[in-house]
C-alpha cells in the first residue's frame, strides 16, 4: 500500500490567508480533517522559520496529521516532521533519501511530465504536477501545463501524483479522471471565507471522486 495516504495537500503562504493568523487557519483546516500540511513560507530566515515550523508540527501532532517542510532537510530532521518537499533546486532526491533514511516521506515538485519521472527513478515518494491552471501567484511558478499534461503523467508513473495550480472544488472531479491521487492547494482553503467549510467540502469531493 502507498505510504502515501493523504489526497489534499494543503502547502502554506501567510501573505494569502486574508490577514488571519496562519496557525489559526491552519487550526481549522486541520479540525475539518486535512491530513497533509506542507510549510513553505520562502521569505523567513531558518530563525523564525524553526520557530514557526515547531508551532505548525505541535498543530499537525494534536490533528493526526504529517507536516512536510519546503526544501529543508535541516529543518525537518531537527524537528523530526514527517517529510520534506523539494523543488528543482532543492538538494537532490537520492541525497536527501540518504540523509532522512527510508521511513520519512519524500514529496517532489515537478513542472513536466519528464520531471515526475524523474522524481520517481530518484526515489520520491510522491510527485506534485502544476501548475494545472492559472493560479495568483503564476508568475511564480511558470505556464499552467494544462490537464492534458496530468493525463500523460498519471498514464506513464506509478507515483502519486497531486495536482496543484489553481486547483477548486468544481475541479477535484476533472483532478481525479486525469488520474490524480490527489490535490495540493494553498488560496481554496487558505483564503476562503469559511476554511472549515471549504476543506470539507474538497474532501468530501475528494472521497466521493474515488
Ligand atoms: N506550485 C505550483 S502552483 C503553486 C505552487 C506552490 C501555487 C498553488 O497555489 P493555489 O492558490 O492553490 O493555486
Amino acid at each position: 500500500m502507498s505510504r502515501v495516504d493523504f489526497s489534499l495537500y494543503l502547502i502554506t503562504d501567510r501573505h494569502q490567508t486574508a490577514g488571519r493568523p496562519l496557525l489559526s487557519v491552519l487550526a481549522h483546516a486541520l479540525t475539518a480533517g486535512v491530513k497533509a500540511v506542507q510549510l513553505r513560507e520562502k521569505d523567513l530566515d531558518t530563525r523564525s522559520l524553526i520557530e514557526l515550523a515547531g508551532k505548525v508540527l505541535s498543530l499537525t501532532r494534536k490533528h493526526g496529521a504529517l507536516f512536510f517542510i519546503n526544501d529543508r532537510v535541516d529543518l525537518v530532521m531537527a524537528l523530526g516532521a514527517d517529510g520534506v518537499h523539494l523543488r528543482s533546486n532543492s538538494m537532490p532526491i537520492k541525497k536527501a533519501r540518504r540523509v532522512l533514511g527510508p521511513n520519512r516521506l519524500i514529496g517532489a515538485s515537478a513542472h513536466s511530465v519528464e520531471e515526475v519521472l524523474k522524481a520517481e527513478t530518484e526515489g520520491a515518494d510522491f510527485a506534485v504536477l502544476g501548475p494545472i491552471y492559472d493560479t495568483p501567484s503564476k508568475r511564480l511558478h511558470g505556464d499552467p501545463i494544462g490537464m492534458r499534461a496530468l493525463e500523460e503523467a498519471t498514464r506513464h508513473s506509478h507515483l502519486p501524483i497531486f495536482a496543484i495550480g489553481g486547483i477548486s472544488l468544481p475541479l477535484v472531479p476533472e483532478s481525479r479522471r486525469a488520474g490524480a491521487h490527489g490535490i495540493a492547494l494553498i488560496s481554496a482553503i487558505l483564503s476562503a471565507e469559511d476554511v472549515q467549510a471549504a476543506t470539507g467540502f474538497l474532501l468530501h469531493a475528494l472521497q466521493t471522486s474515488d
